[in-house]
């Protein structure tokens, strides 16, 4: 019997599993070795922790991991039921309040190393969790595209730690009671950036889409599509984070003004900026909430021991 030592947590509604042991020991320095040995040698573990019957395709995983820099507190390699994720606020901030759980750490700043580059995170006395994430930047703007069956859309195109396309003039009602549609309309738009091959920088894959509507509670409520067609129960960190270089990109929020952002639930995130060069600093702040602290077992005898692939 194999055993996977895991904590469970929601963030603004959207699921993590941290992994603390039970995963094989990686070879390289930097997360991103690390994360490209997971996925060329023993990604049964993610499936095993993310595919039914023991996840599902809503859930985020997030491998706690030593640190590749001597003052940061933890390294940590995000994915999910289809593959990896450069890097996850959501699950940063589970990350963050699964540690705490545990007494591994205490309220004050975390340096935490991710395959994307180095973040760091706030964990304030109330249990909050602020996310200083990676560098984002709008990428391109208005990008216009055919979506067969729904007609044209613009989107801009942005890096928040994942790549976006950020649609506004979508047509769709962004209401819990839709997400059916709002699930085939966005993964129909994703198709079509892959058929069109529109691209992030560098010919990076756009895996996630979302889309914006006014609020009225927030400055904006967002749907988002995730790369495993999952939506997201959260507003998303790194798709906040893209939202914010095209606010910032657009001259429509100033740095350090508040951006209330709510996601299809209804939970909320607060994020705010600063100008790095030609690029923002995103700060996203939200809370998380255990929900499981657990060992998952892994029967060798079991057929479905490694997931349930197609
Ligand atoms: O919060 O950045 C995020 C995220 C990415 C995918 C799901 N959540």
């Amino acid at each position: 019997m194999k055993r996977i030592r895991v904590i469970d947590s929601h963030t603004a509604g959207e699921p993590t599993r941290l992994v603390m042991e039970g995963f094989p020991l990686l070879p390289g320095t930097t997360m991103a070795e690390k994360r490209d040995a997971l996925r060329a040698s023993h990604d049964q573990w993610r499936r095993a922790c993310m595919l039914e019957p023991r996840g599902h395709d809503v859930l985020v995983g997030a491998l706690y991991c030593a640190p590749e820099s001597p003052d940061a507190t933890c390294g940590v390699i995000f994915f999910n039921n289809t593959g990896y994720l450069g890097m996850c606020g959501h699950g940063t901030i589970g990350l963050v309040a699964s540690l705490h759980h545990l007494g591994l750490i205490s309220p004050g700043d975390h340096k935490i190393d991710t395959p994307v580059g180095p973040i760091s995170a706030t964990l304030h006395e109330d249990g909050a969790v602020t996310v200083r994430n990676v560098p984002a930047y709008r990428y391109r703007q208005q990008v216009p595209l055919e979506v067969p069956g729904f007609g044209r859309v613009h989107g801009d195109i942005a890096w928040g730690g994942n790549w976006f396309f950020l649609i506004s003039d979508h047509g769709q009602s962004l209401t819990l009671d839709n997400v059916e549609v709002l699930t085939n309309f966005t993964w129909a738009v994703r198709q079509a950036l892959e058929a069109a091959a529109i691209t992030g920088e560098d010919g990076g894959l756009i895996d996630h889409i979302e889309l914006f509507a006014d609020d009225a509670v927030a400055d904006s409520r967002n749907f988002v599509l995730c790369p495993g067609k999952a939506y997201d129960r959260s507003p998303c960190g790194t798709g906040t984070s893209a939202k914010l270089a095209c606010l910032a990109a657009d001259g429509k929020l100033a740095p350090g003004a508040t951006w209330m952002q709510a996601s299809i639930c209804d939970s909320q995130f607060e994020g705010y900026y600063e100008w790095e060069g030609d690029r923002i600093r995103p700060y996203i702040k939200g809370r998380a909430y255990l929900s499981a602290d657990t060992t998952l077992l892994i029967d060798e005898q079991d057929p479905f021991a490694w997931g349930i692939t197609a």
